[in-house]
């Protein structure tokens, strides 16, 4: 285990609360996408550049996906993932959208370093998520001459948040999997007007993220994407259909990382 926090002020972030709620909301609802820009200062990044180096020399220089708080409390992400001020944000856009209490003050951390042939398949993999607030974390972004930076691409707000577990998961099932292909489609993406977002690091990106189908653009594998998402409001949190679907989840991310 590498040291992560060694000469950073752990309160190195700019400050983040609820004030922020209400433009954030309305830019998501009329572009897809809220910014809080210079959030992260660069020493922060510099250190899980570290951290995601590390993490892809233990998976052969190939694609790592990190789920869940284990792998964040050690990191120098830590004191924005436990933030009062951001738990109040992220509780405060959920109660705007969903008119109800989050069913928990739950953050679902994920780290996605994409690099390697195995990035490639993480590419363009259309999806909405499970909870309804996303905030994407840039963390390191490609951004040599002439080589395609892996932007984020969206359709945003293209359905509402699900109120019952079992509707979400067949519209995900139908949209995900079996039209798959369909959102790939430049002509598709052109015909529903697919926002493109491009990602700076130390800004932080607020989407719907149950509503909006996203996935990222590839980039080559010999360059390194990686993000950071801070999910927040999952209201079907322990229903039994969602345990089935979870499952199915893992399974598909274990066959996605054979050869
Ligand atoms: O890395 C990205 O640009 C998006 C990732 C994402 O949507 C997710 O992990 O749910
Ligand atoms: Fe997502």
């Amino acid at each position: 285990m590498i040291a992560l926090n060694d000469g950073v002020p752990l309160d190195g972030f700019l400050p983040v609360n609820a004030e922020s709620a209400q433009a954030l909301a309305e830019s998501m609802d009329n572009s897809g996408v809220g910014i809080l820009h210079d959030i992260v200062p660069d020493a922060i990044l510099t250190q899980m550049r570290s951290f995601v180096a590390h993490q892809i020399e233990q998976h052969s220089g190939q694609y790592f996906g990190l789920e869940g708080e284990a792998w964040i409390v050690d990191t120098c992400l830590n004191p924005l993932f436990e933030d009062a001020g951001f738990h109040a944000l992220l509780r405060c856009l959920y109660e705007r959208k969903m008119r109800a209490s989050p069913p928990s003050d739950r953050i679902f951390p994920v780290l996605r370093g994409l690099t390697g042939t195995h990035g490639l398949r993480h590419a363009l993999n259309f999806h909405y998520d499970s909870y309804v607030v996303t905030v994407l974390l840039p963390v390191l972004i490609p951004n040599g001459p002439d080589e395609p930076p892996g932007h984020l691409v969206m359709f945003p707000n293209l359905r509402e948040a699900r109120r019952f577990a079992v509707v979400n998961i067949l519209e995900k099932l139908l949209v995900e999997r079996l039209l798959k292909r369909t959102w790939r489609s430049p002509r598709v993406q052109q015909w529903l007007s697919a926002k493109i977002v491009p990602l700076t690091p130390g800004n932080l990106y607020f989407f719907w993220g149950m509503r909006s189908l996203h996935a990222n653009q590839a980039c080559l594998p010999s360059s390194v994407r990686c993000t950071a998402l801070l999910h927040f409001g999952d209201p079907h949190e322990g229903n039994v259909f969602k345990g089935i679907s979870q499952r199915l989840h893992v399974k598909r991310l274990r066959r996605m990382a054979r050869d």
